[in-house]
């Protein structure tokens, strides 16, 4: 396959509600969106950094600057460049796994789409169907957040995430227990908001029974998790420590997590992601596939990569309009908790033209 450029788009989607975690509130998703273009067919890639750097140390103007001025003329000394390359060539670059994985997953679907192989089956997909939770932003108040929980809950999704923070921990989940049974599978999301002398307090979560609690301390605390996850009976998940398989096999070896949260994103790439997956089911480590607010494009690859036989938990794949009154593919809806896995080649969608122009802030092409 011959490439012959890039096309980077910022584009900017309101969401139909404010999303608040406790790093911060989103009411519009920025995203950059990365088509490769080939003498064969083309393909679409999205990276999830934000518009600031809150998750973790990227953003979206960072993107854009690294994969204009570093990634891409990289790429463009390989001859007949292929996805397996594109991680290779771009590893002297450090970190910038989200805008690295943008760039891989627009070449890996070009790829596909030129050969006619979906996404899901290159990956090894067994399903057909993934099992969709949602994630559940901190609200204003109780009475509040048991109304978002309740619609969600009418809608078919068969595991709720709540959000929380020093401060709204205990007394929402208690109150959702308290609402809506011990059947409902539930988990927490703390996005690194506790610090190891927090463990007394997050143990008063344990009479819950948690699915899990996910990322309590800072991303580089992989000793304070071991400490907390033998002072919890609440399994302990990682998300924002796990930027690799080595860093996934570290964490499993040392006991700081017995549950994994795979983002393609944060860690490079679905290459990569794969490769997480692999070392989780060789150690009996359930997985689960994260979200970070994706347009059709990001979901469609998310959804086939949930359909690898390790992921036993219900991801964070929810419906297009968890958080978009309208996407820029055709939307991906949830039924019986569940949302199917593209059949296409490639990631399976195609944005729409006038819709992706109508939220299009910013385009740039690179040549190769
Ligand atoms: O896509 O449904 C989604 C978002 C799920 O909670 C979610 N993501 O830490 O797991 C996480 C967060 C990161 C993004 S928060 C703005
Ligand atoms: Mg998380």
């Amino acid at each position: 396959m011959k490439l012959t450029g890039f096309e980077l788009r910022v584009i900017e989607m309101p969401l139909v509600a404010p999303f608040r975690t406790s790093f911060g509130v989103e009411t519009t998703r920025e995203a950059l969106l990365v088509r490769a273009v080939s003498d064969e067919a083309e393909g679409w890639g999205e990276c999830v950094a934000m518009n600031e750097p809150l998750y973790s140390s990227e953003y979206v103007a960072a993107s854009v600057d690294v994969i204009t001025r570093f990634l891409v003329p990289a790429l463009a000394g390989v001859p007949d460049l292929d996805a397996s390359a594109v991680a290779p060539t771009l590893e002297r670059f450090k970190g910038h796994r989200m805008s690295k994985a943008a760039v891989e997953l627009a070449v890996l679907d070009a790829e596909l789409r030129a050969s006619g192989v979906p996404l899901s089956r290159e990956l090894g997909a067994v399903r057909d169907r993934v099992d969709c939770g949602v994630s559940v932003g901190i609200m204003d108040s109780i009475p509040e957040l048991l109304d978002a929980v309740d619609g969600y809950l009418d809608e078919g999704y068969v595991r709720i995430k709540l959000k929380i923070e020093p401060g709204w921990d205990i007394e929402p989940v208690r109150a959702v227990r308290e609402r809506f049974g011990d059947d409902v599978l539930l988990q927490v999301d703390a996005n690194t908001a506790y610090r190891r002398g927090d463990a007394r307090h997050l143990a008063r979560l344990d009479p819950f029974d948690l699915l899990l609690i996910e990322q309590p301390l800072d991303e580089e605390d992989l000793l304070g998790h071991a400490q907390l996850a033998a002072a919890l009976t609440t399994p302990i998940c990682l998300d924002e420590s796990i930027v690799s398989a080595r860093a996934a096999a570290d964490a499993i070896a040392l006991d700081a997590c017995s549950i994994v949260n795979i983002k393609p994103g944060r860690v490079g790439g679905y290459l990569e992601a794969r490769r997480i997956h692999d070392v989780c089911v060789a150690h009996d480590i359930p997985v689960w596939c994260g979200g970070m607010l994706e347009t059709g494009i990001g979901r469609a690859a998310n959804v086939a990569l949930a359909a690898l036989p390790g992921f036993t938990l219900p991801g964070d794949t929810s419906g297009s309009n968890r958080y978009y009154s309208s996407d820029i593919t055709d939307p991906f809806v949830v039924e019986d908790g569940t949302l199917p896995v593209p059949t296409g080649p490639g990631i399976g969608v195609t944005p729409d033209r006038d819709a992706l122009d109508a939220v299009t802030v910013r385009t740039e092409w690179i040549a190769l």
